[in-house]
């Protein structure tokens, strides 16, 4: 099965046809990427001025924004020209909603809009740990912050002004890697999980089915031969492009690049067209078990 579903879209607004909208739900819930080509995010003169590292502080390695609170972290920007990148980072935020609700309208009300990110900074040969190594192909799962088997769908645009593409690796389906991660992955010890969330070290409470995605996104990246024999394809994104991934369940890792907004939107799997294809769903069928 070929990784992408290509769409022709030029704007983020833009109205598409019944059958475009069908192939683009039954696209992603089957776990391929919703990749738009022609569809780019346009910067003004003044904006393509936060494209360098320089916008970072020294210790991020991505500016976030909480369009709720307003509030933007991991900038160097101060004053004014914090509240213009603020503004453009809540407009990429706009145009990913506007974007999901044209494609995927069926998810629409279902959703929780969550975290903008813009990403100034080349990824190759960035020096990190191996869990947070996204040079090594994985399945999304944060350690503080559980899912609950909520579905992580996410909106990414190039705006590499050379015209540099991202690159990534995408992997095999959820359930192939899922039959082979499962077996070693080990059950939690009795009332850890409790105790993480009292001291705060999680911000709500890890499940079961966080258990396993956390494990299986760790043992991915540990397993070095897996990265290299997995079956995988590599995808140049274009600069210019967008595309939209549900990163739990479509194993991918970022090889290079620089210069990309990412949308982060939640999903309860009751809102999928296909509950049964979610990660949530395929762990509770391989492991016999209510995992939420
Ligand atoms: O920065 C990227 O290109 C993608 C990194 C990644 O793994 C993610 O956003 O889930
Ligand atoms: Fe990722």
């Amino acid at each position: 099965m070929p990784a992408l579903e290509f769409f022709e879209t030029i704007r983020f607004d833009e109205k598409l046809l019944n059958a475009e909208m069908d192939r683009a739900i039954q696209a992603i819930e089957n776990g391929k990427v919703l990749f738009f080509p022609n569809l780019k995010f346009i910067l003004n003169e003044q904006e393509t001025e936060f494209l360098t590292p320089n916008t970072l502080d020294a210790k991020s390695k991505n500016i976030s924004y909480d369009h709720r609170r307003q509030q933007l972290k991991g900038t160097s920007c101060k004053v004014e020209k914090a509240a213009y990148l603020q503004a453009m980072m809540h407009r990429f935020c706009e145009s990913s909603q506007k974007l999901v609700a044209t494609i995927l309208p069926q998810y629409q009300p279902h959703i929780h809009i969550a975290r903008t990110s813009f990403r100034p900074a080349e990824i190759e040969g960035r020096v990190t740990s191996f869990k947070k190594d996204d040079t090594r192909l994985h399945v999304d799962a944060f350690p503080a912050t559980p899912n609950q088997g909520t579905r992580i769908l996410r909106v990414f645009s190039n705006v590499n002004p050379l015209g540099k593409p991202r690159v990534w690796r995408l992997g095999e389906p959820f359930e192939k890697v899922a039959r082979q991660f499962l077996p070693r992955i080990k059950k939690p010890f009795p009332g850890s999980r409790c105790l993480l969330h009292k001291v705060g070290l999680t911000k709500s409470y890890r499940t079961l089915y966080d258990h396993y995605m956390l494990q299986m996104h760790d043992q991915m990246k540990a397993d070095i031969n897996y990265q290299q024999t997995a079956e995988q394809e590599t995808i140049h994104f274009p600069a210019g492009g967008t595309w939209i991934v549900m990163t739990d369940q479509v194993s991918h890792a970022a090889m290079s690049g620089q210069h990309l907004f990412e949308q982060t939107i939640h999903l309860p799997v009751t809102g999928m067209a296909q509950p049964e294809l979610s990660p949530l769903k395929i762990l509770e069928r391989l492991t016999e078990q209510k995992l939420v």
